[in-house]
């Protein structure tokens, strides 16, 4: 069998890829300061990308982080006053103390460059619609030159993100050299699917499957408790409590851009944004619910109280459960059912 295993959902990959490692590490690794647990080349696929949240509450998903870090891509941005306002430990990666290097992969894939002044992402988009059955839809995120400096705290741990056009779908495929697969797997998935399925958006095709393939896949030792303790509650909790939610079909750059613009005034502060104001805003249902998560994450960042009722209320539930279970004392537990 030289295909890998097929998942219906990211949460069973993830799970499968946990107990593979802690249940039999190929090698125990040392390097730059972090012990870990390996099986080499390890790679799954995903039937639906789209269900790609995790609900368990022991890892404390941060669901605001994997909006955040998808929109902070699309962007193109490399710069720690987005990202770092979501995620405050990667300031550890920088060197400037203003951007990060490898780990911003948005510029790589985003920036418009080269003689044509086009993305890497449009190049392949334009590339799949042109010639349907390309091969060549590749976007190269890793570069030769970040080995330079074998100490440097951030370099990018993906090679490439390809995409297929095939019997009508899009489909991708990732090619990591490293991942964490407590942390950096979730994550990662999670952007790459998002980045896949506003693709297929952009080109109005249904989403296909999403590939994923790692040259070393592990856990770091300081964390193998806490994966036990996320496969014991997996042993016992439902399937996937929420249904997972499609990106609207009109989803395009405008639509991008009036989120990231309301992104930049609620992490800066600049206002509130109540569930009526959401609903007036010119993008759909599940883009209004993802700004307001924003909202919920202004209170959390901005405020000491706890996250208020109306806004809680109009959240996706899938979002008001992940808050519930990483941010406890801030969400009124009456809020939240499974
Ligand atoms: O020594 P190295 O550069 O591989 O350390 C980076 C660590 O972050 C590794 O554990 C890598 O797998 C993880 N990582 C990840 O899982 C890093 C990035 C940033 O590119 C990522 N996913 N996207």
């Amino acid at each position: 069998m030289l295909n890998p295993a097929s998942f219906a959902t990211f949460t069973d990959a993830y799970l499968a890829v946990l107990r593979t490692i802690a249940d039999g590490p190929h090698y125990v690794t040392a390097g730059r300061g972090k012990d870990a647990w390996e099986v080499p080349n390890v790679s799954f696929r995903l039937d639906d990308p789209v269900a790609r949240t995790l609900y368990l509450a022991a890892r404390r998903a941060n669901p605001v982080f994997n909006v955040a870090e998808f929109l902070w891509y699309v962007a193109g941005r490399d710069d720690l006053d987005m990202i770092a306002y979501y995620a405050p430990r990667l300031r550890q990666l920088s060197l400037d103390g203003q951007h990060l290097a490898g780990t911003a992969y948005g510029p790589r894939l985003f920036a418009p460059g080269g003689t044509d002044h086009r993305s890497q992402f449009q190049r392949v988009l334009d590339l799949t619609v042109h010639e349907q059955d390309s091969k060549r839809a590749a976007m190269i995120v890793m570069r030769p030159d970040e080995l330079e400096d074998p100490n440097h705290p951030d370099v990018a741990c993906t090679l490439a993100l390809q995409l297929m056009r095939r019997d009508g779908k899009l489909h991708m495929t990732s090619y990591m050299r490293g991942n964490d697969a407590k942390i950096g797997l979730l994550c990662d998935v999670y952007s790459f699917t998002m980045i896949l399925e506003f693709a297929a958006r952009l080109q109005r095709v249904p989403v296909g499957t999403y590939t994923h393939h790692v040259g070393s896949m592990h856990i770091n030792t300081a964390d193998l408790d806490h994966v036990r303790a996320i496969l014991a509650e997996a042993d016992t909790a439902p399937a996937d409590p929420f249904p997972a939610d499609p990106m609207p079909a009109d989803t395009d750059w405008s639509v991008i851009g009036e989120v990231l613009h309301h992104e930049e005034a609620l992490r800066n502060n600049h206002r509130a944004l109540s569930p009526a104001a959401a609903a007036e805003l010119a993008v759909g249902l599940y883009w209004q619910r993802i700004v307001l998560l924003l909202e919920a994450y202004r209170q959390i960042q901005h405020t000491t109280e706890p996250v208020t009722r109306d806004v809680l209320g109009a959240l996706h539930p899938g979002h008001r459960w992940l808050l519930a279970h990483r941010w406890p004392d801030r969400i009124p537990a009456a809020t939240v059912h499974r």
